[in-house]
């Protein structure tokens, strides 16, 4: 059988974790691109590494490699030796607030390493098809609803790092004749979320607050909106433009914008709790330049990729809640995890609702 071949540079993450599933669950081979890290960072796709391998024999589908995106010989070595048919950009230094710290290696990994993974296909495999994770991040502070026609004014060392490479990609593509395709996605959460973005961390903590551990959330800047989906979903929408006869660019969202106050209201509703008693704010959770309003206009990936997103803000929301809820219910041995197996949404819910009251 002859398999197609997708690298993934981001394995590790949110996104490559949910990509990496489902091109494996569409028979493709999968090349993980990880970094070396001193503690073990592969809790996402344990899963796949024991179902798929991670390379150790023959025959398995999932092969992960060492690579960073700051070393172009490590990226030229992988695309050498598997000659991937597509390759899919999501590494990244993905926290704003963090590029305003780490601005240098945020625009090295987020910019230079998408140059080094291009000019690396460019010389050595140039029919490969190349996703580039680009993010709504670059339209910044132009007004909502934002589209592929926008005009991009980045906020944050992270969102230029994510427009140069934005261009970059363009480049290749009119350039050297490459399938070289932007996706523009908007903010895109799951259960597997990093634990330091807003959404995670209010579902995370509240999960310790229902069973006492917590007492206060800590936040910053409650009034920002944004625009926002399933992971699970939106790597859907990757796959969809690699296969497109030409390649192009998309954004990606949900077409609805919520403030981080409705999100707290939200989960915090869901167990019968006013937010109000949990919440504080501190300066140090603000951003030195904020991005007030993102709002997607997706129109052009529904009529050409025939992509749409099923799961809305109440659903990603309880979603998030619930996964928490289980994990911490384990952790404490609340339940075992054949129970957990089994047991419906409403019953993590109610049973943090009756943490709470006692
Ligand atoms: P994430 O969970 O933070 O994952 C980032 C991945 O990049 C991790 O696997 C990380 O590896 C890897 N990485 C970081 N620096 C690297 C380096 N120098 N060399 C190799 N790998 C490196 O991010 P995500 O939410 O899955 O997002 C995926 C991509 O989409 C990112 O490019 C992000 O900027 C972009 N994006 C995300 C969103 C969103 O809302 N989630 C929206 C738009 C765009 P470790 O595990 O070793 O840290
Ligand atoms: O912040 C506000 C914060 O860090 C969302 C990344 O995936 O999406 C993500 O970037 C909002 C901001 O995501 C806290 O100021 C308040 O307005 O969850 P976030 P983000 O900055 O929107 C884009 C599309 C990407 O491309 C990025 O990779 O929430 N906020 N209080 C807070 N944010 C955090 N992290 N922590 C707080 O305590």
């Amino acid at each position: 059988m002859n398999r197609k071949i997708a690298a993934i540079t981001g394995i590790s993450g949110q996104d490559g974790s949910y990509l990496a599933e489902f091109l494996l669950e569409k028979e493709y081979q999968v090349i993980g691109i990880v970094r070396r890290t001193s503690h073990k960072n592969l809790s996402r796709i344990e899963h796949l590494i024991s179902k798929y391998g991670s390379g150790e024999n023959n025959l398995d589908r999932l092969i992960l490699n060492y690579g960073d995106l700051s070393d172009s010989s490590s990226l030229k070595k992988i695309i050498s030796k598997f000659n991937p048919d597509e390759f899919y950009n999501l590494g990244a230094q993905s926290h704003v607030g963090i590029s305003f710290d780490n601005a240098l290696s945020t625009l090295d990994f987020d910019t230079l390493g998408v140059l080094r993974i291009l000019d690396s296909l460019r010389e050595i495999k140039s029919d490969c098809r190349f996703y580039q994770a680009s993010s709504s991040e670059i339209f910044g502070n132009s007004p909502p609803p934002q589209n592929e026609n926008t005009t991009m004014l980045p906020r944050s060392p992270y969102a230029i790092a994510k427009l140069a490479s934005y261009h970059l990609t363009r480049l290749y593509r009119e350039a050297y004749g490459m399938h070289a395709s932007n996706g523009i996605l908007f903010n895109h959460e799951s259960p597997k979320r990093g634990l330091n973005f807003v959404t995670r961390k209010i579902t995370s903590q509240l999960a310790e607050i229902a069973v006492g551990e917590r007492k206060k959330i800590t936040l910053g800047n409650l009034e920002a909106k944004r625009d926002w989906g399933f992971s699970g979903e939106y790597i859907q929408a990757m796959w969809k433009m690699l296969q497109q006869e030409s390649p192009d660019d998309f954004v990606i969202s949900t077409d609805e914008t919520h403030t981080v106050r409705d999100f707290l209201n939200e989960a915090f509703s869901l167990l019968n709790l006013d937010y109000k008693d949990y919440v504080q704010i501190d300066n140090q959770f603000k951003r030195p330049s904020e991005v007030p309003e993102l709002l997607g206009d997706s129109t052009k990936a529904r009529q050409i990729l025939g992509w749409e997103p099923k799961i809305k803000f109440k659903e990603l929301t309880r979603m998030m809640v619930v996964e928490d809820l289980k994990e911490k219910f384990k952790d404490r041995q609340l339940i075992s995890s054949e129970e957990a197996n089994i047991k419906e949404d409403n019953f993590y819910i109610n049973k943090a609702i009756k943490l709470i009251n006692n």
